[in-house]
């Protein structure tokens, strides 16, 4: 059996050499810190190997574990009341009075995301000696240690197996007997642990109240309220053994043994953002159990091969070559420092963007429970910014790479979260704004919370009263739909959410001074201005970020509308409000105008560019069709310069790309690979860049920048935003030569490219919705039409070959 095991993971990696350095993340010693730790997961369950010989801690999350219950959406009825007086303010040009009046306009903060526990492995075995590996195969979703103590040679294999819902190491010692070990569960949860029934049984319940960590020590942080929290429990089982098992206290051991497999079966008693998960929750002991007793039912090579064979479904559907790899076998810090000292490394650059994919598939694949500011790992009771979802930028970018890297399906999570945001987004547009639809301010939680945060009117309205989330939100509803052309989805799921957004959305616009349309209050997330007579504030009336997301989803509703048949007086609706929007003005400097009127920043270097949105996630502006804005864009940025944090500087990639300079591009993709190391670099603030377990160091430890790295790799190859399909619109010199295959386009393209010393040699397109399609490469262009499935390939003049 457990040669068989081997042998089939063997065959894999020989599978992979064949192209060139295998996708695996590798070291020569466990992990020191958790952002050097091997991250693993089935969209639910998470798990992160250390990978100590003698004294193994896996630190163990649930996608569904959070503080919290559901919210009370109506948490302050009568907030809009104090509407007519912010507007008097701004209209007085008070901002000050704005600014203070507005904190009248706050709710609770958001819940944090928990952790479950960890799992601990006493080894009965002496100190390791000799030659030490730790490695996560992408391809596989297979992490593995192999060390060698005394006279034998230690093995451990690790995966969490979505279509067996079963996370798994299996054990190895080559000499008889050798392997022994002790198995116990902790947690910083309140929890309980028995394993006398040779079955290790964890329970143990989530808080009800977390406070966000950035406000510091306080009391009553952590709050619990027996039978009201989320549930949680924990199986493990060790199966498949040659060993003796036995069970005492909370602890299992094995003795004797060549091999053995822990099967461990996780379930919370989260039952929907909306049901109390105590009273209300789930049968978690009855789930976790099925699920345990199901997996048993196989024996390891199968769990693998089937775990194996979910993942690479997704995984495999795109492949990259951006060059050789200069330095095969050398370990992945070692790799990630060489590079951030300016050596090139094309192979670590096709690595990173691939680990995006991968944590995009193992942390996103439950409804209603997207991937959050840490993915799904994470070790903190009060962990950075509560883990949380945040919809000023990081919810958003964690799916930047959903639809172009060819993941749709792990777009789900978000798209279905979304729609229970529009639920208590309706009570939040009601009683907070005044206006019908529905609306989400900058965070979230799996309680789906909508209301803006400051608990009552100590938030900084800088980022506390920002409305606009739902409406950032509601553009991924339309851009599945571009990319999938689905008209079910768009019909049914994806237009009453745009059509209540839009509600908001054309309730909130007042009109403005010049006779415009304006938010008011506005601001323009986390930055502030300086007034011509030094007062600093963020409070004012239509930021161009606001302008830009209504207009990105007026555009999306008029586009949308003669396919669903909607309503004509409601599509004028929205047409007129878009033409009174206000437009897009360029400042002294000849950047593109963050206020209404041309201020400073009193930061002009913030790591925040919500202005330019329409560049990217957006699509209003771009060197073509809007040159001078376009170039207004790129001076904004380069006042900004390029130093700032993990995910501003992923987002900068983006929109270098969509002013195609894949030179700069590709700049800002070298900082965001800068080496952090997380013993000295657990600093909150700027200088992002790249742990050594590949995770992005905002710091701390954040993902989008993982996410909005990998969309910035495919934004330099395709575009697809304007109407049309762009080909390597932003390559790099430093990628001469290379090929991709698998990115998709809006329209429903499958895209594959091949170019050699800088330029085009071969496209092949792949239509999964019948259409007629317009590809552009330099000054050439082509046009065609496919049914679905139909395939075309194009040569370098983009002529069929
Ligand atoms: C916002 C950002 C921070 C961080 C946090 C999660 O507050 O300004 O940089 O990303 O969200």
């Amino acid at each position: 059996m457990t040669r068989m095991f081997l042998v089939a993971l063997a065959a894999l990696a020989v599978t992979a050499r064949a192209q060139t350095s295998p996708l695996e993340l590798r070291y020569d010693r466990p992990a020191r810190a958790f952002e050097e730790t091997l991250p693993l997961g089935n969209g639910r369950v998470g798990a992160t190997v250390y990978g100590n010989p003698r004294r193994e801690v896996i630190h163990l999350n649930d996608a569904t574990l959070w503080t919290g219950r559901p919210v009370n959406a109506r948490m302050n009825p009568e907030a809009h009341r104090h509407l007519p007086a912010v507007r008097a303010a701004l209209a007085a040009d008070d901002w000050a009075l704005a600014e203070q009046l507005v904190r009248n306009l706050q709710g609770s903060f958001s819940q944090s995301y928990a952790p479950l526990g960890d799992l601990v492995l006493e080894m009965m075995h002496g100190e390791a000696a000799g030659t030490y590996e730790r490695r996560l195969d992408l391809a596989t979703a297979t992490a593995a240690v192999r060390y060698a103590a005394g006279a034998s040679s230690y093995e451990r294999t690790y995966f969490v197996s979505n279509p067996d819902r079963i996370f798994a190491i299996r054990l190895t010692g080559s000499a008889p007997g050798s392997l022994g070990f002790r198995l116990g569960f902790s947690s910083p949860l309140r929890y309980a642990v028995d394993a006398s029934s040779h079955t290790l049984v964890a329970r143990g319940e989530a808080p009800v109240h977390a406070e966000p960590s950035y406000r510091g020590p306080m009391e009553r942080a952590i709050v619990y309220d027996e039978g009201k929290g989320t549930r949680f429990v924990v199986l493990a089982r060790v199966a498949d053994t040659d060993g003796h098992v036995t069970g005492t206290g909370g602890t299992i051991e094995v003795g004797g043994a060549t091999h053995a497999t822990i099967l461990v079966s996780i379930a919370t008693s989260f039952n929907g953002f909306d049901r109390e998960p105590g009273l209300d929750g789930r049968n978690e002991v009855a789930i976790a159990q099925a699920q345990l007793d199901a997996a048993a039912r196989w024996d390891t090579a199968a769990l693998h091969a089937r775990h194996v064979a979910d993942f690479r479904t997704y995984f495999d559907r795109v492949a990259i070559d951006l060059g050789p790899d200069p330095v095969p076998g050398l370990t992945t810090d070692a790799r990630l420092k060489r590079y951030s000292e300016g050596a090139s490394d094309p192979y670590l650059e096709a690595l990173y963007f691939q680990f995006g994919r991968y944590l995009l598939i193992s942390s996103s694949r439950t409804p209603g429970a997207p991937a959050n500011l840490q993915g799904i790992w994470n070790p903190h009771v009060r962990p950075p910014w509560s883990s949380n979802y945040t919809t000023n930028i990081n919810a958003e970018m964690n799916y930047w790479p959903a639809e172009v890297t060819n993941l749709a399906e792990m777009h789900e999570p978000l798209l279905s979260f979304i729609e229970n945001l529009a639920v208590t987004g309706r009570v939040t547009a009601e009683t907070f704004w005044g206006t019908r639809g529905w609306s989400v301010a900058h965070n979230s939680d799996i309680w789906a919370m909508s209301n803006p945060v400051g608990d009552f009117g100590k938030g900084d309205p800088a980022w506390a009263n920002w409305p606009m989330g739902g409406i950032w939100l509601a553009t991924h509803l339309w851009e599945h739909w571009q990319f999938s052309r689905d008209e079910t989805f768009l019909r049914e799921r994806a237009w009453p959410l745009l059509v209540g957004a839009a509600e908001f959305a054309l309730d909130w616009l007042v009109e403005g001074p010049d006779g415009w349309l304006i938010t008011s209050p506005a601001t323009s997330p986390e930055n502030t201005f300086r007034t011509p007579d030094g007062f600093v504030g963020a409070t004012t009336i239509a930021t161009t970020g606001d302008m830009a997301m209504i207009r990105e989803l007026f555009t999306a509703i008029l586009d949308g509308g003669p396919v669903v048949g909607a309503d004509e007086a409601f599509l004028q609706r929205v047409r007129d409000a878009r033409d009174r929007l206000v437009p897009y003005r360029v400042g002294r400097q000849g950047n593109l105008q963050e206020w209404y009127h041309d201020w400073e920043d009193s930061d002009p270097k913030h790591r925040h560019q919500t202005h330019l949105f329409g560049v990217y996630p957006g699509s209003q502006i771009d060197p073509h069709r809007t040159p001078e804005l376009a170039a207004a864009a790129r001076t904004t940025l380069e006042i900004k310069g390029d130093e700032s944090t993990g995910w501003s500087k992923a987002w900068r990639i983006n929109l270098w790309a969509r002013l195609l300079d894949g030179n700069r591009a590709h700049k800002l993709f070298r900082e965001l690979l800068s080496y952090v190391d997380p013993v000295t670099g657990l600093s909150y603030g700027e200088g992002g860049g790249t742990y050594p377990n590949l995770f992005d160091a905002h710091p701390p430890f954040q993902i989008d920048g993982n996410f909005g790295g990998t969309a910035g790799v495919a934004e330099m190859l395709v575009q697809s935003h304007a109407g049309g399909i762009a080909l390597l619109p932003a390559l790099p010199d430093a990628w001469p030569t290379g090929s991709v295959r698998g990115l998709r386009a809006r329209g429903g393209l499958t895209i594959d490219l091949a170019w050699e010393r800088g330029a085009l040699t071969s496209a092949t397109f792949t239509a999964s919705a019948a259409g007629d399609f317009r590809v552009a490469y330099r000054d050439r262009g082509a046009s065609f039409s496919l049914g679905s499935g139909q395939s075309a390939t194009l040569d370098e003049n983009l002529e069929p070959r």
